[in-house]
């Protein structure tokens, strides 16, 4: 048996110190898209494939036998290219993945299905936004510069973001309740804007919005490709056969 676990998520970080307690053979893979990211304890790469053809070469000339897609929910590509490539290869597929948040007493959330739709949603009077989406799609809130957006970003930024207003806070989750109730204080943020990311690394932000009473923007996840899907590392060890029960 080797495991390669495509990673990036608190759920992949858990897994592979599991894995390496178990002494599983295993690899863990980043995209690369942060200048430093978390150690892991087990052999890393970093970096794209190369498409699903460089998947399904590393796969092959790596003997790996399991892949266990942990990637966040809003890296689609990534999760379609590892059902492909698993595919072809006849590699085990399994998904560990987190359920979507859902609102409860106290949230204003305004579901969207898109970071456009998301755009579009706060065509309106200049507020003060925290955006808290990452990197990836700043450029698409520039239609809207008459908002102060509140950036937080993993890396600092290379460049000034395409956003004429705004500060920009350089942080890594997960984070804490204290520190976000904290954060949108400091800022006076009148509304959140972010992605349905589930799990615990970025929820606090969505716990301080409810007790200030502030509106969320929650973009929707896109669907998944059609996987077996699981939300427990112990899912995960039950898939590859070892029985955590007998500590085997
Ligand atoms: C490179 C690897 C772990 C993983 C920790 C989780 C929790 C903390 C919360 C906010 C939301 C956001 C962002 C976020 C969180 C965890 C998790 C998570 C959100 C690291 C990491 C990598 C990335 C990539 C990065 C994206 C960005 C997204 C920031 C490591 C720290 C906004 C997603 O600058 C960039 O290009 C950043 C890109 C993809 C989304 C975007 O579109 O910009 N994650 N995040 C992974 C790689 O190279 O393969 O250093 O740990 C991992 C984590 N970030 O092991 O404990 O599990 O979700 N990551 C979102 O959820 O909305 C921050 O600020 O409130
Ligand atoms: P994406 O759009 O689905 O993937 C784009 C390309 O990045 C993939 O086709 C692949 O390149 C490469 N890639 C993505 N994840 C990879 C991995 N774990 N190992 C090796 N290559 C990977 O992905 P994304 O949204 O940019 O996310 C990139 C990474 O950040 C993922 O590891 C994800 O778990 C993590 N992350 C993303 C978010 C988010 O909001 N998107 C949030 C938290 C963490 P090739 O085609 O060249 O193989």
């Amino acid at each position: 048996m080797k495991v390669l676990i495509l990673g990036g998520t608190t759920e992949a970080s858990a897994l592979a110190r599991t894995l390496c307690e178990y002494s599983i053979p295993a690899l863990f893979s980043y995209a690369g898209r942060v200048t430093a990211p978390k150690p892991q304890p087990l052999p890393t790469r970093v970096g794209g494939f190369g498409g699903v053809d460089g998947l399904a070469a590393f796969l092959a000339d790596n003997g790996i036998t399991h892949l266990v897609d942990a990637t966040h929910p809003f890296a689609a590509q990534m999760s379609r290219h590892a059902v492909a490539a698993a595919e072809r290869c006849g590699v085990g597929l399994i998904a560990l993945t987190r359920p979507p948040w859902e609102p409860v007493a106290g949230d204003r959330w305004q579901r969207v299905a898109s970071v456009e739709a998301a755009v579009q949603a706060i065509a309106g009077p200049a507020e003060r936004i925290m955006l808290a989406i990452g990197r990836m799609h700043l450029a698409e809130f520039a239609a809207q510069a008459q908002h102060h957006y509140l950036l937080r970003l993993v890396d600092a930024p290379g460049s000034l973001p395409p956003l004429p207003r705004h500060s920009v806070i350089v942080d890594r989750g997960p984070f804490t309740l204290d520190g976000d109730r904290a954060l949108l204080r400091a800022h006076r943020i009148e509304r959140i804007v972010c992605k349905n990311a589930g799990g615990e690394g970025a929820a606090s932000k969505l716990r301080a919005a409810r007790e200030l009473g502030l509106p969320v923007l929650m973009i929707d996840r896109p669907a998944p490709a059609p996987r077996p899907e699981v939300h427990s590392v112990d899912a995960v060890l039950a898939w590859l056969g070892h029985d955590t029960d007998l500590g085997v």
